[in-house]
């Protein structure tokens, strides 16, 4: 789709009726030009959007976007490939039973631009099977396993990214002088990985962007999840919920608003190892 404006939509939708505003069961997940995928959902049944949560990393181009419904639980998932995804968020959707209403749409969100967006869909729409997977009791695999990067600030690591201390120091430091940087870890076998956590470096005010990736043979990778802020590092890190099989985890630094490095402190990964078939 264009760029009309950073918050511009095109994904796919559901309600109980979408012939008529403001009936129940209401729900979307997009993808966006500046901020990723974004999932919402109305959670009181009153036909309005309520809850929003948004996972960078995903740009408009070849992005397939899920909704699977549990219930009245709605849940929005992103993919870069179809195989791996991202789930951008998760709610109890009021009135969300029976058979709904699913279809494609695009929004420009041009209530102060007024400007009107084009977004292009291929594939169609194909429903599917649940292939979720309850990840509660996924390990911590990524705890001092090898890791590289791009280039390292002098004395700044990529060891202090997964050496299990999530403090500010020691951290893993990547010049981002040419535009983007990275850092990954090799899992050291397949693993069905559930979520990752990264927690970049903690002042208060600067904000980090970066994609998040996997890869099943460290050459070819997909998409799962990210970060196009403005919003500041949190001690908390980032929590990316997925549904993915990756031997290799890797963080694309893209942008630091504090200073031509980016900086990770560390990155959790929770996963269960894959039988080899
Ligand atoms: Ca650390």
């Amino acid at each position: 789709m264009d760029g009309a404006s950073p918050y511009s939509r095109a994904g796919l939708v559901a309600s109980n009726d979408l012939a008529k505003a403001g009936t129940g069961g209401y729900a979307n997940i997009a993808v966006t030009p500046e901020h990723g995928c974004v999932f919402s959902y109305d959670a009181d049944g009153d036909g309005r959007l309520d809850h929003v949560t948004e996972v960078g990393g995903f740009t408009a181009g070849d992005v397939r976007v899920r909704l699977g419904r549990d219930g009245d639980r709605m849940t929005g998932s992103c993919s870069s490939d179809g195989e791996n995804w991202n789930v951008v968020g998760s709610g109890k959707v009021s009135g969300a039973s029976g058979s709904q209403d699913v279809g494609m749409f695009a929004s420009a969100v041009n209530r102060h631009t007024g400007q009107e967006a084009i977004a292009v869909f291929g594939g169609g729409i194909t429903a599917a099977s649940d292939t979720s997977r309850d990840g509660s009791g996924d390990q911590l695999q990524s705890l001092r396993k090898p890791v590289t990067a791009l280039s390292s600030e002098s004395g700044r690591p990529p060891e202090a990214a997964n050496d299990g201390s999530r403090a500010n120091s020691p951290y893993w430091g990547g010049q981002l002088t040419y535009g983007e940087t990275w850092w990954r870890v090799d899992l050291g076998a397949v693993n069905a990985v559930s979520r990752v956590n990264v927690r970049n470096y903690v002042d208060g005010t600067r904000y980090y962007t970066y994609r998040l990736e996997g890869s099943l043979d460290g050459e070819h990778w997909s998409t799962l999840g990210g970060r196009n802020g403005p919003a500041p590092a949190t001690d908390a890190g980032d929590t990316m919920n997925t549904e993915a099989k990756a031997r290799y985890i890797r963080v694309v630094g893209l942008g630091n608003t504090a200073n031509f490095t980016f900086h990770l402190t560390e990155v959790s990964v929770y996963g269960t190892p894959v039988a080899k078939t």
